[in-house]
């Protein structure tokens, strides 16, 4: 302490306000030195503790105010979360800019303007489709390789060529639904369900041939 002291402004410092300085540094800095006395020099002769606590606000404040800009600005209009919804069919879809029309997911750059502004097409989505897709979009087939949209799985079509988005082990569906008869399809377009519509039409469409001798019909 005796040291710090030394380093001051000899002549034009009074002795009590000097001690008080050392003291201070010592308690606050740990081992102060005389660059870091000269650093803050306006504030220092003045009130160091202040000039340090003020100091801390701002910086604080700062902090603040950059985590409530980010709050506020961070999420853009595309963010992904934003756009998802789901369709009246209950299928996976998009969110027009109208924040209402929620449209299918494959309706997405098909090359038809189905939002209302046409922002279902638009460059920065569609460029490179399906990696400018948002994730909720696009749903894997068995094949890596291949992609399908996230509305054409459990749809009971046979999107990705080998039903491994209608069955597992890669896709878990539901059971077939009101209007679908559960059998294995002979039929490449369906995988295990087939539309009751095709029931009792004198075709075959099942491999165990229950679509004509078990499914009551349509
Ligand atoms: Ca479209
Ligand atoms: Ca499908």
């Amino acid at each position: 302490m005796g040291k710090i002291g030394t380093e001051k402004p000899g002549p034009d410092v009074w002795p009590g306000e000097s001690t008080g300085r050392a003291e201070s540094i010592s308690v606050g800095l740990g081992t102060p030195s005389s660059r870091e006395a000269s650093d803050c020099s306006p504030c220092c002769y003045s009130r160091r503790g202040a000039c340090l606590s003020a100091f801390l606000i701002l910086l604080l404040t700062t902090l603040a105010a950059l985590i409530a800009l980010v709050a506020i600005l961070g999420p853009p209009s595309r963010t992904p979360g934003a756009q998802a919804c789901v369709t009246q069919m209950n299928r996976t879809g998009f969110l027009c800019n109208d924040r209402s029309s929620c449209i299918p997911a494959s309706r997405v750059c098909d090359g038809v303007r189905t939002c209302a502004h046409g922002e279902d097409e638009e460059e920065a989505l569609c460029r490179a489709v399906p990696q400018s897709l948002p994730g909720f979009l696009v749903a894997h087939c068995g094949d890596p390789a291949s992609w399908i949209y996230s509305d054409q799985m459990c749809d009971g079509i046979n999107n990705c060529g080998d039903c491994s988005d209608e069955l597992s082990p890669v896709t878990t569906c539901p059971p077939c639904g009101p209007g679908w008869w559960l059998c294995p399809s002979t039929v490449f377009k369906y995988c295990s369900c087939i539309p009751r519509s095709l029931c009792r039409d004198h075709v075959q469409h099942c491999s165990d041939w229950s679509d004509e001798y078990s499914c009551p019909g349509p």
